[in-house]
């Protein structure tokens, strides 16, 4: 039988391009993000199984009813990719304007817990995978500080839920990119990660067996010469 998997943040960059690469490797995927416009073009793209479920992960309802409808639409849900998230402004902690710091906790830590509880009856009945985005920036202060903060919480929410998790069967895999060629930036980075690379990591790590419990992957684009 098909698996099913709920991606948020899959409107564009990683989310968009795992997305993809799920539906290429049989999977049923669950699009998840606030462009209602974008995720529904991308469920028409990729046919029958992917279909698109508007909602904000920071607001608990929306994505309540999101997981619901995917549940009643696919059956129910074996993976879950926590991946929505938000950058950070430049000015470190003397001089960012603290609005953005309200967004950054809002989607990338609260928006990561609030798609775990959401998530994880489902995820515990199917004894499925939770696989969250992280960053380098959560080993490193990279990207602005409070960006780097919440990618440091994401990475204590890992390991809290694999506690939580232990002896159900489910297993939690946390993905740490460095810069990825995305929306996330204005700019082209032209020396960085595609998302293409990113979502083989996701695939990679969905891919193991049972017995296998892949805890973190760190993925950064080699150095460029000279
Ligand atoms: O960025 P982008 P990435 N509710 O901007 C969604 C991490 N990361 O693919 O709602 C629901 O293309 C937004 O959808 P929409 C990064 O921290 C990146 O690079 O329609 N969804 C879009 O689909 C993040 O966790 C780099 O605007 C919300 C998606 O999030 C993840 O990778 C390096 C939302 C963002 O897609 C994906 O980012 C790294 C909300 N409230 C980690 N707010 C990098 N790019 O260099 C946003 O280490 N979204």
């Amino acid at each position: 039988t098909q698996k099913t998997i709920l991606i948020t943040g899959a409107s564009s960059g990683i989310g968009e391009a795992t997305a993809r690469q799920c539906v290429d490797a049989g999977w049923q995927v669950a699009l998840l993000a606030r462009s209602e416009d974008k995720i529904e073009k991308l469920a028409k793209e990729l046919g029958a199984n992917a279909k698109s479920f508007a909602c904000d992960v920071t607001k608990m309802d929306t994505l309540q009813a999101a997981v619901a409808a995917t549940v009643n639409h696919f059956g129910g849900i074996d993976a879950v990719f926590a991946n929505a998230g938000t950058g950070g402004k430049p000015g470190g902690f003397s001089e960012a304007p603290i609005e953005s710091w309200q967004t950054i906790v809002n989607v990338n830590i609260l928006g990561l817990a609030y798609t775990l509880q959401a998530t994880l009856p489902a995820i515990k009945k199917s004894k499925g995978h939770v696989v969250i985005t992280g960053s380098i920036a959560g080993r490193r202060s990279l990207a602005g500080s409070m960006y780097s903060a919440s990618k440091h919480a994401a990475n204590a929410i890992g390991y809290n839920l694999r506690g939580e998790l232990e002896g159900t069967g489910c297993r939690v895999t946390v993905i740490e990119p460095g810069m990825v060629d995305t929306p996330f930036f204005d700019d082209e980075k032209p020396d960085a990660l595609r998302p293409n690379d990113v979502a083989r990591s996701v695939l990679f790590a969905l891919g193991q067996p049972r017995s296998v419990d892949l805890h973190e992957l760190v993925i950064l684009p080699t150095p460029q010469e000279g």
